[in-house]
C-alpha cells in the first residue's frame, strides 16, 4: 500500500530511525505509544549489530552515532531520547510527560536524567565494555575495569530509585512521566544483560511490575528480550 501523501492526508508523517528491541528506543516508542502517536510515524531500522549507527550515512543524521533518531517531514533530525520526547510531547499542546507547570517541568527534567546518570548509561556501559556488547566488529575500545565500574554504578542508582519509589507512587510525585520512562529503559537494559536488581530494592521491582501493567511498557519489555522483568539476585 502506498504511504499516505502527507499534504492530503492530515498531519504530516515523521519518521523514527532505531532498532526495535533497543533500550533507548523504547523509551520512545513507550512515549509514543502514550501520546497515541503512533500511526504518524514511518520506522526505518538501522542494524546496531553490524554497526550500521556508526556508518557515514547515518552520522550525517546524528552525529553521536546513536539510537534512536527522529526526522521531521521538513528534514530536521532530532537526537536523544529526552529531546524527542520534548518534542512529542509537545505536538499536541497538552504536554502529559514531560510536566505541565514550571516546577513539574523541571522536577522530571532532573529526574530523568539522574535516571539516565545513575542508570540506565550506566548499564550501557556496562554492556559496551565488560560484556562482549555488540561484538568485535562494533566495539573498537573496550575497558572491563571501566564498564565493570559503572555495573556497580548502576546497581547504585537501583537503589537511590528504590529509596524514591518507598515514598511516592513514581518516579515524579503522583504522575506517570518522561522520568518513569527513562528509569523503564534503564531495567530493559538490565534486563536484557542479566544485571541484576539488587534484592532488597522491592518498592522498585514493585513499581516495575505496576508500570508493566500499563500497555505501552508491557509491549516494550515483551519485546526487548527473554527477561520479562530483571532477575533478583541470585
Ligand atoms: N544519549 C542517547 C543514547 C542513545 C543510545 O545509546 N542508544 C543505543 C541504542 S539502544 C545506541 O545507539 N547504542 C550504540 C552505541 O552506543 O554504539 C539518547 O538518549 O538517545
Amino acid at each position: 500500500m502506498a504511504s499516505p501523501d502527507p499534504k492530503t492526508s492530515g498531519p504530516a508523517l515523521m519518521t523514527i530511525h532505531d532498532w526495535p528491541t533497543g533500550p533507548y528506543p523504547a523509551r520512545v516508542r513507550i512515549a509514543l505509544a502514550e501520546k497515541n502517536l503512533q500511526s504518524r510515524i514511518r520506522f526505518v531500522s538501522v542494524d546496531l549489530w553490524k554497526g550500521e549507527h556508526k556508518w557515514p550515512e547515518f552520522l550525517a543524521k546524528n552525529y553521536s552515532g546513536t539510537l534512536p533518531v527522529l526526522e521531521l517531514a521538513d528534514g530536521t533530525f532530532i537526537a536523544e531520547c529526552t529531546a524527542i520526547t520534548v518534542y512529542l510531547d509537545a505536538l499536541d499542546g497538552a504536554p502529559t510527560l514531560t510536566g505541565r507547570t514550571p516546577c513539574e517541568q523541571g522536577l522530571i527534567q532532573m529526574m530523568s536524567k539522574r535516571a539516565e546518570l545513575e542508570v540506565l548509561d550506566a548499564v550501557s556501559v556496562y554492556f559496551h565494555h565488560a560484556t562482549p556488547g555488540l561484538g568485535p566488529d562494533v566495539e573498537l575500545y573496550q575497558n572491563a575495569e571501566w564498564g565493570l565500574r559503572q555495573r556497580d554504578k548502576a546497581q547504585r542508582g537501583m537503589r537511590y530509585f528504590d529509596g524514591i519509589l518507598r515514598t511516592q507512587p513514581f518516579v515524579v510525585g503522583d504522575a506517570f512521566s518522561m522520568a518513569d520512562i527513562t528509569l523503564i529503559g534503564g531495567l530493559i537494559f538490565a534486563g536484557l544483560v542479566d544485571l541484576a536488581v539488587p534484592a532488597e530494592c522491592t518498592a522498585l521491582q514493585a513499581w516495575y511490575a505496576r508500570m508493566q501493567e500499563r500497555p505501552s511498557v508491557r509491549n516494550r519489555v515483551t519485546m526487548s528480550g527473554p527477561a520479562v522483568a530483571p532477575p533478583r539476585d541470585r
